[in-house]
């Protein structure tokens, strides 16, 4: 159990305590992005689903509201070592909108993409089961530009890299394909509590 420190004069919420070799950043909030913040509206953003799905689906800001909605309370843990524990998210969970496109049972991994061409691989069974969301909203405001709004995938069980900010879409494959980070030398999964950074590892 961490000692309750500041977190916005709230109390901390119990949290699973930190990963090897990661260190708390408090209240701070890195931004990390690897290209310039787009100029996306949420009138401009959408969500798309294909690959081996038996119904593509594209989404945009008002249909993607009408879905459940869901959040995260919880940590989340950037490979860079910095970690924030009991961030809050809301949003809705992927499998609000995975169980509309129906995968198909072949389907084993996706590749996560932004609206800048960043992207992400995860298997299916990370972002399924009530591990992982579309973000819209942190800590009760709409989510900022630089850290991913107006929406964001939010995988916080896994490194942060895997939380693609912008998101426009999820490809479902039946076999692994390395996004960005992953094929510049860091691990497939990243699980942070296996300390999975980097490939190999
Ligand atoms: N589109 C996009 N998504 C991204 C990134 C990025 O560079 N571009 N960086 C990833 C990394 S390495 C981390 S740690 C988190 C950072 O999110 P933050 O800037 O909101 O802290 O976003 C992830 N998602
Ligand atoms: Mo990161």
């Amino acid at each position: 159990m961490n000692v309750t420190r500041g977190f916005t004069g709230r109390p901390r919420v119990a949290n699973a305590g930190l990963p090897p070799g990661q260190y708390d950043a408090g209240d701070t909030w890195p931004v990390l992005s690897a290209e310039v913040t787009p100029d996306l509206a949420a009138a401009d953003w959408t969500f798309r689903i294909d690959g081996l799905v038996d119904a593509p689906h594209t989404w945009d800001w008002d249909e993607a509201h009408t879905l459940p909605a869901a959040g995260y309370q919880g940590d989340i843990h950037c490979v860079t070592s910095w970690s924030k524990f009991g961030v809050r998210f809301a949003g809705v969970s992927l499998d609000s909108f995975l169980d509309l496109v129906r995968p198909h049972t072949a389907a084993t991994h996706v590749v996560a993409y932004s609206h800048t061409g960043y992207t992400a691989n995860l298997p299916l069974a990370d972002v399924t089961g009530g591990r992982a969301w579309i973000a819209w909203e942190y800590d009760g405001r709409p989510l900022d530009p630089e850290h991913g709004g107006p929406a964001r995938l939010l995988v916080p069980h896994l490194y942060f890299w895997k939380s693609v900010k912008w998101v426009a879409g999820l490809r479902l494959l039946d076999h692994d394909e390395p996004g960005f980070w992953e094929g510049n030398g860091y691990h497939e999964r990243g699980n942070p509590w296996q300390e999975q950074r980097y490939a190999g590892d």
